[in-house]
């Protein structure tokens, strides 16, 4: 059982304190879920083997009452299976591989391409003893973080359409997690939750809909996700010519839409058959 309710976590931090890793994120979510404190051991990518007696060169790590536990997705289901009575973390088997089929879209489509956009903040913004580290481990051959990140007004603005299946999920659950936030919440949170933590440029617009969530996530647990040292990530500029940042229409069509019988169809039918007269040929 965690002594005096406390688990203790080795962070991954930047200069300002906050969490760069996105399992970090998650993790520190999955712990408070759980209703524990956390003690955090502070520090950033340079000296893990040596903090963690050269347990592991990855983080996160926890230490419950003496047991290490490595892997942020371990350390979840770590969670669950040890207090079984305290709120579950993690869904069934079929909803957990749907949370992942979602993060993993979520990493691919949107994350990867925010990387190169944000990879010189997140080295000038972390710990000065990791600076060589990160230039050195995260600069593409022949080039600098300074020119992988320049020009990025350009870039920005052709991501924010790229998470419209976010959005429309979120259009009809609060959580991804049902009536409540899980795992599933925490771990696509910890994607925002990172960009807040290492872009010092908004990267979603003001009123782009994924706000109402990615706030009531942040506001979790006594305001987790408010740390000082992050960044607005609403605010993002578009220019003449960029596409719009999200669908601004009601939600449509088969997906989603229920069907109740003819009278819940009909307007749905009539505009695809006025649709089709129109681009049929006369
Ligand atoms: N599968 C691991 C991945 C952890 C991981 O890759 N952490 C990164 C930070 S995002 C790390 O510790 N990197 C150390 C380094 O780059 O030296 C987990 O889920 O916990």
């Amino acid at each position: 059982m965690a002594k005096d309710n406390r688990i203790t976590l080795y962070d991954l931090q930047l200069r300002t304190g906050a969490t760069i890793s996105p399992f970090v994120w998650a993790t520190k979510y999955a712990i408070a879920h759980k209703g524990f404190e956390i003690d955090i051991v502070p520090g950033g990518f340079t000296g893990i083997m040596e903090r963690t007696g050269g347990r592991t060169e990855r983080l996160p790590a926890i230490v419950d009452d003496g047991k290490w536990v490595l892997d942020s997705r371990e350390i979840a289901e770590y969670l669950d299976a040890t207090y079984p009575d305290r709120p579950r973390l993690l869904g069934d088997k079929d909803a957990q591989v749907l949370s992942r089929f979602l993060e993993n879209w979520l990493w691919g489509t949107v994350l990867r391409e925010w990387m190169p956009n944000i990879v010189k903040d997140y080295r000038d913004l972390s710990l000065d003893v990791d600076h060589e580290y990160i230039t050195k481990t995260r600069t593409a051959p022949g080039t600098t973080l300074e020119a992988t990140q320049a020009g990025r007004e350009d870039r920005l603005p052709l991501i924010p359409p790229k998470l419209e299946l976010l959005r429309t999920t979120l259009r009809e659950t609060p959580w991804l997690g049902g009536d409540s936030p899980n795992y599933a919440d925490y771990r696509a949170l910890s994607v925002f939750l990172f960009m807040a933590s290492v872009a010092t440029t908004p990267v979603l617009t003001e009123d782009d809909p994924l706000r109402d969530w990615i706030d009531r996530g942040f506001d979790l647990y006594g305001g987790l996700g408010r740390h000082p040292g992050l960044h607005p990530l609403f605010g993002l500029k578009l220019r003449e010519g960029d596409p719009e940042p999200f669908s601004k229409g009601p939600a449509m069509g088969g997906l989603a839409k229920r069907n109740h019988g003819p009278d819940s169809t009909r307007e749905e039918t009539e505009r695809m058959q006025s649709r089709l007269r129109e681009s049929t040929p006369a």
